[in-house]
């Protein structure tokens, strides 16, 4: 199949592509053969798939259930998840998870990394999603991070039960030291969690100081034995909040270590955005990482939804266009070409931390993944919120959609 006059990655020249057994077998300016299927893409954008690279499928569409948050804190959304969580079962996972995902393909997304709840006694959330990683391989593919919602320390059995996660087949390793009783358990916490990594040569994603309090350092522990540990960029601190408190000198020092650790980032825009600065009153914090000054220094950050309508963020739909929106906003990183770039948040960045670089994007060789947005390059896209028209996914058509279109009747 061959497909004609794409703007790649928002390039202004049109290029072909020819794909072949699910492959990008040439990529250029090519002329149809005899036979040849064909599309035109008409100078559509044409971009590696869209990559979530930081949600909660196991708590996704249970807003609401068994009551809402109001504080709209962290704190009580974790309270609310924990009595959700006594209603689990097999079905109810499946179910929400299956239309979470859909929800995603819908809207350009084939690689998800999601965190599961192993805070449980029967870990079922976490066995159930190992059984829909392989059931929706069609549409996405799924990274699963063993997250100790509850603690590693400050829950009964936390360091067995992550211990029998990883066994069971989760992709990486997960902490949470914020949320730890002490800030010696936070330290211990991931000492447990990083060592479990590097001996089971799994990747390692910690919740990391998803709080506005300035004396929260765990990220200085998760960098410190990345570098030691010599995980590199296989760990990934997300969230990391409290950094947008720490003190000037503090972070001028702590940006050596995180360059040398070469840990990749994510932030959330619109979660922590809502479930942040809750303890202030004015001025108040926007409670998101040092975006810019992170990519100054050349360090990795990609970001993530979090959260689809759960106790922890009333909205969501799948799209990751309102999370870039948002996250250029609340970063300030509104110059032409950051708006123009931004879509690397989302791809190339996002593939970064889930250490996929190597088999992703649109290169000879590499799967037939990609998708076509209703725009010539990502700005537009991100201004009309355009929708994506294509998903292929190794060579294979599985989302079409309409553009979306109005009519000024007058
Ligand atoms: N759990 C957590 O600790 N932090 C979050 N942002 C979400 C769940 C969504
Ligand atoms: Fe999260």
């Amino acid at each position: 199949m061959l497909v004609k006059n794409a703007r790649i990655e928002n390039k202004e020249e049109l290029t072909d592509i020819r794909i072949k057994d699910g492959v990008f077998e040439q990529i250029g300016k090519l002329e149809a053969m005899p036979e040849e299927e064909a599309i035109d893409l008409n100078e559509k954008l044409l971009l590696p798939p869209f990559i979530e690279s930081h949600v909660h499928l196991d708590t996704c569409l249970t807003a609401g259930d068994p009551a809402w948050n109001m504080s709209g804190t962290l704190f009580e959304g974790i309270e609310l998840w924990s009595r959700r969580k006594e209603k689990l079962t097999e079905e109810d996972i499946r179910q929400r998870v299956k239309k979470a995902v859909s929800m995603y393909a819908l809207n350009g997304v084939q690689h998800i990394r999601t965190h599961v709840d192993i805070t449980d006694p029967s870990l079922m959330a976490l066995k159930t999603m190992l059984k829909l990683k392989e059931e929706l391989q069609d549409l996405v593919d799924i990274q699963i991070v063993a997250f100790p919602q509850e603690g590693i320390l400050s829950y009964p059995n936390g360091k067995q039960l992550l211990i029998d996660a990883v066994k069971l087949g989760a992709d990486a390793v997960g902490a949470i030291p914020h949320f730890e009783f002490t800030r010696e358990y936070s330290v211990e916490s991931l000492d447990f969690a990083m060592h479990l990594a590097k001996e089971e040569n799994k990747l390692v994603d910690v919740h990391c100081d998803e709080i506005d309090d300035e004396a929260s350092r765990g990220l200085e522990t998760v960098a410190a034995r990345a570098y030691e540990l010599e995980l590199f960029d296989k760990v990934t601190a997300s969230h990391a909040t409290a950094m947008h408190s720490y003190n000037n000198a503090y972070v001028l020092r702590l940006m050596r270590l995180l360059k040398m650790s070469k840990i990749n980032f994510v932030a959330n825009p619109l979660v922590n955005t809502h479930l942040q600065g809750r303890a202030d009153t004015y001025p108040k914090r926007r409670g998101i990482t040092r975006v810019k000054e992170l990519l100054q220094q050349g360090i990795n950050v990609s970001f993530g939804h979090d959260d689809i309508y759960d106790p922890w963020y009333p909205m969501g739909n799948g799209s990751l266009r309102d999370v870039v929106f948002v996250g250029l906003h609340v970063t300030q990183l509104m110059g032409y070409q950051e708006i123009m770039d931004s879509y690397k948040f989302i791809t190339t960045n996002a593939a970064r931390t889930l250490h996929i670089s190597d088999s992703y994007g649109i290169r000879e060789g590499n799967s037939a993944d990609f998708i076509v947005l209703d725009a010539e390059n990502y700005y537009e896209a991100l201004i009309k919120d355009a929708s994506v028209l294509y998903s292929y996914r190794k060579g294979r058509k599985i989302v079409e959609n309409s553009p979306s279109e109005k009519h000024l009747l007058v």
